[in-house]
């Protein structure tokens, strides 16, 4: 109480303004949504591929371009059946510049991940890196399309061609998204999308793999459920990773609105860029060409010697504002406990130096641009010039 009396005026109404943190899930209108799933009392039909699963199975193979689609519970599983049903031996190369789920997914499938560095200017995998990290018991590369970046999908192609490597995106962040006019998930043999809460676009908890050969598309859709092929006959080790009839529901009606999501975030985007943009010790990231975008995070590395203050200054400094920022990706996934002494981090010395420094600030559609410049205010209070 007595220390609201020392906060200059301006201050004392911002504590008491609303939270803000890094993100909140859009929803359609809720007539929309209760109109949707309406029939389901109707048919009791709630899970195991129905109506509205296979619904909006085809309205996401026209919306991201692709042939095939296979519809999750969430994209963590997507990945790691994904990763299953390609049926892959030894090491895998990846970034642990990225969510725990990417590196889970490829050790709870036996399958051994090496590390590859990032690049400093968009935190996708360093393609100059990854030739030197194939052994003779590379099967794979796992690249991230990391705040929805795009990867060098075509280097990455080259490299998958030379050493007859399978390639799966993370693409989680990436939902929407084209390179050079094609939907992202058209490259490589498969890409993971995550439709979580906190994404672009959500179907509550979801997650889909689009992929290149039909035939591999038998073998996931089984491991999804269990393994089964028919009634008498379980040909595989499978899980239950299917996407139930709300989710898809509400995958049918956000669908409708993500378009005017992206354009939304796209404003607030710009919004953050023209109040940080030339600001020394801070970098944003880099537009990638031929890339549109999705806006899926807003991420901002700090350098402290320019800037004046650590990221974890400007974390700490933003919570007093009540404002909640995240530090996506810190930890790096090779450096958390639960891999304690299996690898050496100094292996990926961008990564470590990114994830040391980088917040992702706030961003979903409703956010309002006085928000954004609150926001940017208080991380440049702590600028030194
Ligand atoms: N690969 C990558 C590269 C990923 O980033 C992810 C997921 C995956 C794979 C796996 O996909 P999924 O299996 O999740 O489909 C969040 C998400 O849970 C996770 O989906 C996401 N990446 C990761 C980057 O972030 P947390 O632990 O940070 O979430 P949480 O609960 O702290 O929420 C963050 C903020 O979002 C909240 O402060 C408010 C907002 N929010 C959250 C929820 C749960 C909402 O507005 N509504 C909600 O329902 O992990």
């Amino acid at each position: 109480m007595i220390s609201i009396l020392f906060i200059p005026c301006n201050e004392r109404k911002r504590k008491v303004k609303k939270k803000i943190l890094v993100t909140r899930s859009s929803m359609p209108p809720k007539e929309e949504y209760y109109k949707e799933i309406e029939e389901l009392w109707g048919s009791h039909w709630l899970t195991n591929m129905g109506v509205k699963h296979n619904k909006l199975e085809d309205e996401l193979k026209q919306y991201l371009e692709v042939e095939n689609i296979s519809l999750f519970t969430n994209g963590h599983m997507a990945l790691e059946l994904c990763l299953q049903a390609m049926n892959l031996k030894g090491e895998v190369i990846t970034t642990p510049f990225t969510f725990i789920s990417t590196t889970h997914a490829i050790v709870r499938n036996g399958l051994t991940p090496v590390f590859c560095d990032i690049n400093p200017k968009d935190f996708t995998i360093d393609v100059s890196k990854i030739e030197d990290l194939i052994t003779d018991r590379t099967c794979a590369i796992v690249p991230v399309h990391v705040y929805g970046n795009i990867c060098n999908v075509e280097e990455i192609e080259r490299i998958a061609q030379k050493y007859n490597l399978k390639v799966i995106y993370d693409a989680a962040h990436a939902f929407g998204v084209k390179y050079k006019g094609r939907g992202v998930a058209t490259y490589g043999d498969a890409s993971m999308f995550s439709f979580h809460a906190t994404k672009v676009y959500n179907t509550i908890e979801g997650g889909a793999v689009c992929f290149r050969d039909e035939e591999f598309g038998k073998s996931l859709y089984r491991l999804k459920n269990f393994g089964i092929k028919n009634e008498e006959v379980i040909d595989g080790i499978g899980a239950n990773a299917k996407m139930n009839e709300f989710q898809a529901a509400m995958g049918i009606c956000n669908l409708k609105y993500v378009n005017e999501e992206i354009k939304k975030r796209a404003k607030i985007v710009e919004r953050y860029r023209e109040n940080l943009e030339n600001i020394e010790g801070i970098q944003l990231t880099e537009i990638q060409s031929d890339v549109e975008t999705n806006y899926a995070y807003f991420p901002v590395v700090f350098h402290e010697k320019e800037f004046g203050a650590t990221r974890n200054e400007v974390y700490n400094k933003l919570k007093e504002h009540n404002i909640y920022s995240r530090k996506y990706f810190y930890p790096l996934t090779n450096s958390c406990e639960c891999y304690h002494g299996r690898f050496n981090v100094e292996n990926t010395p961008v990564a470590l130096h990114i994830a040391n420094r980088v917040l992702t600030l706030p961003l979903y559609a409703e956010l309002e641009f006085g928000d954004v410049d609150e926001i940017c205010r208080v991380i440049l209070s702590l600028h030194r010039a």
